[in-house]
């Protein structure tokens, strides 16, 4: 069991041992080691300093980690330190790419000032939300003040994550032949920035005209929390071109929101997020470990298994069951 005060101790120095170790505490859903994660929880809520946290999505291949790398070492450089998160509900599936992700941030994981964390987070109710979030103020705790998500762009995990950042950075490559109506427009929209890679080589050209073609209907956008257009931009990973571009406007979309006060504003609501995010996680456990209710159910998964009830009739029969429990606790007070 971690030492709860060596590892405080160690994430306010900064060490990156303690802070991985932070975050496998976090992770960790064994009932045994609730108690200490709640404690450590406390404990960073009260000196994690907030920093600048950005979601980079898009397409797998569109060069989301190739990029990450860059935008972290150009920050290194700046005198920021680093962290870079990957969030993917769907870990089974993307075990291989979360594995290329890491081995395409060479340069960056070799770095003191950085931090590559693959995360994949198991879909449980409120669970992406907690961790999420725990995991990005135990960074911030650590002195991390440049918080980077790399997710994949589907789903419900997109939506979530967009709630815990300043700055969502979608990577689109043009010639795939899906542009414009193929990407899907809740996505677009919902991003800050937009940078077309890979504009290099045979592909330069096309990728510049797509990056006008959506700048061009950027405008039809809804107006984005600093009040601006969303900014669109194209380079190459290869070539540099354009990243130091989209590191100062970045830097200046950063200082914009902090003086019109949007910066504090997110803050307070992804803080109420988080409180909801936590309740449920907990209430959840809770229920799960007071009511036996996952003895009950593993029972009523195997009826099913059997193949002689339906899945409908087990969980009338469960939650039967649990208001029976519900009643015997209210009569036994
Ligand atoms: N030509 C070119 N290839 C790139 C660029 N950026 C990334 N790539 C390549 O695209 C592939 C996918 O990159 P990766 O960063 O893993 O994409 P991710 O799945 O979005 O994280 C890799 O082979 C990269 O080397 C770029 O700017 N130009
Ligand atoms: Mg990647």
């Amino acid at each position: 069991m971690p030492d709860l005060e060596k590892l405080i101790e160690g994430l306010k120095n900064g060490d990156r041992l303690s802070l991985s170790k932070c975050i496998t505490l976090i992770e960790n859903e064994a009932e045994s080691q609730q108690t200490l994660k709640y404690r450590l929880i406390e404990e960073i809520e009260k000196f994690s300093v907030p920093g600048f946290r950005i979601a980079v999505t898009g397409v797998p291949g569109a060069g989301k980690s190739t990029l990450i790398d860059q935008l972290g070492l150009n920050w290194i450089e700046m005198g920021h330190k680093v962290a870079v998160l990957a969030i993917d509900p769907s870990s089974s599936i993307s075990l291989g790419s979360i594995m290329g992700d890491k081995t395409r941030m060479t340069e960056l994981s070799k770095s003191e000032m950085a931090f590559v964390r693959p995360s994949p987070t198991r879909l449980q109710l409120g669970g992406v939300a907690a961790h999420t979030f725990e995991t990005i103020k135990v960074c911030e705790a650590a002195g991390f003040d440049r918080i980077i998500i790399e997710t994949v762009g589907v789903g419900q995990s997109e939506t979530l994550v967009s709630q815990l950042v300043d700055n969502v950075l979608l990577v689109l490559v043009s010639g795939t032949g899906d542009e414009l109506q193929g990407v899907k427009k809740g996505i677009l929209e919902s991003a800050d920035f937009v940078f077309v890679n890979k504009a290099d080589g045979l592909n330069e050209k096309s990728a510049q005209m797509y990056a006008q073609e959506l700048n061009g209907i950027s405008a039809l956008w809804p107006e984005r929390g600093n009040g601006e257009k969303a900014t669109v931009l194209s380079g190459s990973c290869i070539t540099k071109d354009g990243l130091k571009e989209l590191i100062d406007k970045l830097e200046q979309f950063f200082v914009a929101i902090l003086k019109n006060g949007s910066y504090l504003e997110k803050r307070k609501t992804q803080s109420i997020l988080w409180m909801e995010s936590m309740f449920y996680q907990r209430f959840y456990s809770m229920i799960l470990q007071k009511l036996e209710v996952k003895k009950i159910l593993d029972i009523a998964k195997s009826e099913v298994m059997t193949g002689n009830t339906t899945i409908s009739a087990q969980v009338g029969e469960l939650l039967q069951l649990l208001q029976s429990k519900l009643n015997q606790a209210e009569t036994g007070n």
